[in-house]
């Protein structure tokens, strides 16, 4: 039996009387170093419908939204004024239904650890007022939609659940997308389509939709999936009411949460004095800047996040050094058989290389802005090395084959087309073909999970002795590399002789190499 479940257990220790789970009726027997949501126990009424509730969701838009509550709640009753707008988040997950059941055991409560260098700080987020599995309960979904009190959709779908393709348009090859013109909805685009079609014909104003994805432009692309899919699905009409009257503002969220362990639901336990199954861990580290739009929201602004004119130069320096120095150093780390980044910052000389890679290849490609890329970049390494949180490489490298194309492709672009030399990231995108192809340096098996990929991985394997074949089989992938990527020549043999020092040298080898300026 495991910890958790001996704590679970009632005949484990029968002297002591077994630990609650945590709910809202147990709330009150919370240890007193754990902060609690400050505007009481009881569900918050409704005003946010969320999609894909996963860790970074619960880490952070759910956390400022208790803060931004409490903030409106204590403003309230400093003013007299009456009740303050209702923000509950109504949290649906549409692929997986083992986190809604465990929260739904908690009434939707659950702990936050935030951890730092040296302490952690425990915290009961209780924005959630509703649980829904998709799948199971469709109309239940629908009506959530329909109700006007829900005045913001946001959604944290990951890369592959906007269905893009390379031109960012909607994938309509994908199954997914057929599945949901021609049967019902269940993809993110399809439901939000179907929610806002209900608006329409009841008349009433549309919910502000929120992207918190990590991705170019989140909200244009987001719109741009929702227009396609009604024109696809005949509906011309609907598609230009959305055009004209929903709001899709571009949003950038950053916080480092790792995979939940065992270590921390006994953590959360032991801090609580309640059992909770589902608590999330988070850097102390959060930032959100959301572009202004119109209408109600909650105030967000009190709780950290920023509204602005335009995310652009936020967008660019969080993809392009945090995400793209983030998918270099797990292509690199699992290269080198380590489990996480802060191993992989510890590899001789990958901490050099992370910051050259962000100062001389991302930080030329960024737009005109007064933020300081320096400082920026060497708060970077200092969160990259913390040993406060434990971050899978795993995690990280997660379906790699979405997130390379605007994470290390779209500044090799640029780099290339401004004649400038790359090759910290043309080694990157090289470690990266490698881990696809299957052998790290020792010659072990790398996990890669990319369920874009598995065919690749497949047909990798067999090339995985051979720098000219690896290379043209992954070049040969528009999705990826587009088709202007694989006809640059001097890209081909650069990739090739990247990929061949590190089947030589391996990463320590080839990371030297790189930095003494001998790799193209
Ligand atoms: C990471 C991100 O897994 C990944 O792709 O780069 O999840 C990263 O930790 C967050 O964007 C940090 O805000």
């Amino acid at each position: 039996m495991n910890q958790l479940a001996q704590l679970l257990s009632t005949d484990a220790r029968p002297s002591r009387p077994p630990m609650a789970r945590l709910t809202r009726a147990t709330l009150g027997m919370t240890a007193p170093q754990a902060r609690v949501p400050g505007f009481g126990a009881g569900p918050l009424r409704p005003g946010i419908l969320h999609l894909g509730c996963g860790s970074f969701h619960r880490a952070h838009q759910a956390l400022l939204t208790q803060r931004a509550v409490e903030w409106e709640h204590s403003a309230a009753r400093r003013l007299q004024r009456s009740e303050p707008p209702a923000w509950g988040i109504v949290a649906a997950s549409l692929v997986t239904r083992k986190t809604i059941d465990a929260l739904a055991a908690q009434d939707g409560l659950y702990t936050l650890l935030e951890r730092g260098p040296e302490r952690t700080h425990a915290t009961v987020v209780g924005s959630i007022c509703e649980l829904v599995y998709a799948p199971d309960r469709p109309e239940f979904l629908k009506r959530v939609f329909a109700d006007p009190a829900i005045r913001v959709v946001t959604l944290t779908i990951t890369v592959a659940g906007y269905c893009a393709d390379a031109a960012n348009r909607l994938d309509a090859t994908l199954a997914s997308v057929q599945h949901d013109l021609h049967v019902q909805p269940s993809t993110a685009i399809g439901l939000l389509v179907q929610g806002l079609r209900k608006r329409w014909i009841d008349g009433a104003a549309p919910p502000v939709i929120l992207s918190c994805d990590n991705l170019p432009a989140n909200g244009r692309l987001l719109r741009q999936m929702c227009l396609d899919f009604a024109a696809l699905h005949g509906e011309d009409r609907l598609a230009s009411w959305i055009a004209t009257h929903v709001q899709f503002p571009c949003t950038v969220v950053d916080r480092i949460v790792p995979v939940t362990s065992a270590a921390d639901r006994m953590d959360a336990s032991a801090s609580l004095g309640l059992i909770d199954t589902v608590p999330v861990c988070a850097e102390p580290f959060y930032q959100w800047v959301i572009e202004r739009f119109d209408g109600a929201r909650p105030r967000w602004d009190a709780a950290g996040a920023e509204y602005v004119s335009n995310v652009e130069p936020w967008e660019a320096s969080k993809l392009r050094l945090l995400n793209g120095g983030h998918l270099a150093i797990a292509s690199l780390g699992k290269m080198a058989g380590c489990a996480t980044v802060a191993d992989a910052m510890a590899v001789p000389g990958i901490s050099a290389f992370a910051l050259r890679f962000m100062l001389d290849e991302q930080k030329p490609t960024l737009p005109a802005s007064d933020h300081d890329i320096d400082a920026y970049a060497r708060q970077l390494l200092a969160r990259w090395r913390s040993r406060g949180v434990v971050h899978q490489l795993d995690r990280v490298a997660r379906g790699a084959s979405t997130k390379l194309p605007g994470r290390l492709l779209a500044s090799l672009r640029d780099n290339l087309c401004a004649g400038r030399p790359a090759p910290c990231t043309v080694l990157a995108v090289a470690a990266w073909m490698c881990c696809v192809a299957g052998r790290d340096d020792a010659g072990q098996p790398v996990s890669l999970v990319d369920a874009m990929c598995a065919e690749l991985k497949r047909q990798a394997a067999d090339a995985v002795n051979d720098p000219v074949q690896l290379v043209a089989l992954m070049l040969a992938q528009p999705r990826i590399f587009g088709d202007d990527l694989p006809r640059d020549s001097g890209l081909r043999r650069s990739l090739q002789e990247a990929v061949a020092m590190l089947q030589q040298q391996g990463v320590r080898g080839a990371v030297a190499a790189c930095m003494a300026g001998l790799l193209p």
